[in-house]
């Protein structure tokens, strides 16, 4: 047996001497030398008793070694955990106990702190520094550059992703060798991508967009990319010239549409910008293409689903859209409640199945069963509708949730730990529009009786608990939250309420 993916891989790479990433630093970094020092990433994994299916949680700063690590997981047979680098300790503790992680890997600086958490539940800890320091970098750089990649097939898990869940805990969702393979390779032939693409990569990598969309589709067409730790606005204008694709969430086109060298010039070399993980206003999509002559193409995905539509690349890319089912899904539009197919053009809930979509959540077999219809097709929260012209429209959620700046919030996490603080009587947490994270978290507060608790000792509280980007924006407080008969609070008329909270 081969291993599935990292043979995917294999079969696309170009010359070892072919550039993979230029990196802000100023380094360069080959399809050789990643080879090599995967390799190397592979055999310390095994010294360190990684078995095949073993989970390596990973929380690191971007870096080309964080990418070599992921692959040298695949290689070795391993699941690569990665995780967000704001998780506080808090959020760790849950994710270290769930996964049950054989290793994990942190950054230098908090190798004290997330040690002594990994430890109880049997976990070692290495370091990876951005700079190629640290602990398991030293020990693999004394390993040997080749290496037997372990068999793994197609329904093998490769990674385990967590996404927040709408009640309770956060879900891990896991990812086959197959689910990631099958999507790089449609996205591969969806959106052109050859070996002489050159992609700006200035996403996060521990989610799927950075991760698996931008990364993995390089890997799969033996392009290249730039490389940049942070997303900054000035520097990727600068950097269009060079390169031929941009990814990014749609805070990052409007942030660029700030920036006054952001003109037809300057983009002239871009084959096409890509935009997903939160809606794109439709005026930011005639915004961009006023400027720069390029109509953006929307696309919709989710951590469980990875791509599921896309914009097409030839053929209108329609504002406010998400396109068509990509060659091998099946999307239909349901009742929420039956499951039954409506008519073209009713609004339902989207529901998909394809090889892209994942196994389950790791060991929840439960709230697995609960999102998959029995026919296989997977519930995916959002709700949509199919235009005459087939074109796949989001127009709202069946989850209670914030997309701000393209990470999700669910507010009930956030509920749950601002109601458990002493003066606080009962919260609502909600998306209000927000002109750069497209929805901006806000807290809808009711004091305790007699509390003068206030907005600032709420987040100092919860702020020790919860990564910042979940944090609100503004913290309202109110003398009753409004309640249907049935006791529920109206999310929608606080929502109307605040709805020019951040625009005004
Ligand atoms: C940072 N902050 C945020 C966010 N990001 N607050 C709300 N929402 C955010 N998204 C806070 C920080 O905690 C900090 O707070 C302050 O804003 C500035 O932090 P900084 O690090 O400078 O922020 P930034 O660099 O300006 O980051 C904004 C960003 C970033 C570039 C838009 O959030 C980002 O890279 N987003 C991409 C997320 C992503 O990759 N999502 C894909 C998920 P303070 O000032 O208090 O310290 S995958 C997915 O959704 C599916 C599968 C899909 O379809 O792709
Ligand atoms: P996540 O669970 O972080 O992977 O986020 C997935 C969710 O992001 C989806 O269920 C959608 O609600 C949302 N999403 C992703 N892409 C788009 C898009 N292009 N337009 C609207 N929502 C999107």
């Amino acid at each position: 047996m081969s291993n599935h993916l990292f043979d995917a891989f294999r079969s696309r790479m170009p010359a070892p001497g072919r550039l993979l990433m230029e990196i802000d630093d100023g380094r360069s970094l080959s399809y050789g030398y990643m080879l090599e020092r995967s390799a190397q990433l592979a055999h310390a994994l095994l010294q360190l008793d990684v078995e095949p299916g073993d989970r390596v949680a990973v929380q690191v700063e971007k870096s080309p070694e964080a990418v070599l690590l992921y692959l040298a997981c695949l290689r070795a047979g391993a699941v690569f955990l990665p995780l967000n680098t704001a998780y506080t300790l808090t959020e760790l503790e849950y994710f270290f106990s769930d996964a049950e992680p054989r290793l994990v890997v942190c950054d230098p600086a908090r190798a004290s702190d997330i040690a002594a958490l990994a430890e109880k539940t049997g976990a070692a800890t290495l370091t990876l520094g951005r700079d190629g320091q640290g602990t398991l970098t030293d020990q693999a750089s004394r390993l040997p550059m080749d290496f037997h990649d372990v068999a793994r097939g197609p329904d093998d898990l490769a990674a385990i992703l967590y996404t927040s869940g709408t009640t309770g805990r956060s879900k891990g969702a896991m990812l086959s060798h197959e689910n990631l393979a099958s999507n790089a390779r449609v996205l591969v032939e969806h959106w052109r991508f050859t070996g002489e693409d050159v992609l700006i990569h200035a996403l996060p990598i521990f989610h799927t967009h950075g991760l698996f969309v931008a990364t993995n589709v390089i890997l799969m067409s033996g392009a290249s990319m730039l490389f940049e730790q942070k997303f900054d606005p000035a520097r990727i204008i600068s950097l269009l010239p060079r390169a031929t694709v941009l990814m990014g969430v749609p805070t990052f086109y409007v942030r660029l549409l700030q920036q006054d060298g952001l003109d037809r010039e300057a983009a002239k070399n871009i084959r096409v910008f890509i935009s997903g993980s939160a809606p794109l206003l439709a005026e930011t999509h005639r915004a961009w293409r006023e400027r720069t002559g390029h109509a953006i193409l929307e696309r919709y995905g989710m951590t469980e689903t990875n791509m599921n539509t896309s914009n097409p690349y030839q053929g209108e890319r329609r504002a406010g859209t998400v396109g068509f089912p990509l060659p091998g899904v099946t999307l239909r539009i349901a009742d929420p409640d039956s499951g039954a197919a409506l008519a073209q053009g009713e609004v339902g809930m989207i529901e998909v199945k394809g090889p892209n979509v994942f196994g389950g959540y790791w060991r929840m077999p439960e709230k697995t069963k609960a999102e998959f219809r029995a026919d296989g097709f997977f519930i995916t929260g959002d709700l949509g509708l199919i235009d005459a012209d087939g074109y796949v429209h989001i127009v709202g959620r069946g989850k209670d949730l914030v997309i701000s700046g393209g990470y999700n919030i669910y507010p009930k996490e956030l509920e749950s730990e601002i109601d458990a603080l002493d003066g606080v009587s009962e919260s609502a947490v909600i998306g209000v529009a927000h002109p750069d994270f497209g929805e901006g978290v806000t807290a809808v507060v009711v004091r305790a009786p007699a509390s003068r608790i206030t907005g600032a000792e709420i987040l100092g509280a919860i702020g020790e608990r919860v990564a910042k980007y979940k944090l609100p924006k503004r913290v309202i407080f109110v003398d009753e939250l409004p309640r249907n008969t049935m006791g529920k609070v109206q999310k929608n008329l606080l929502r109307e309420t605040y709805k020019d909270l951040y625009t005004a």
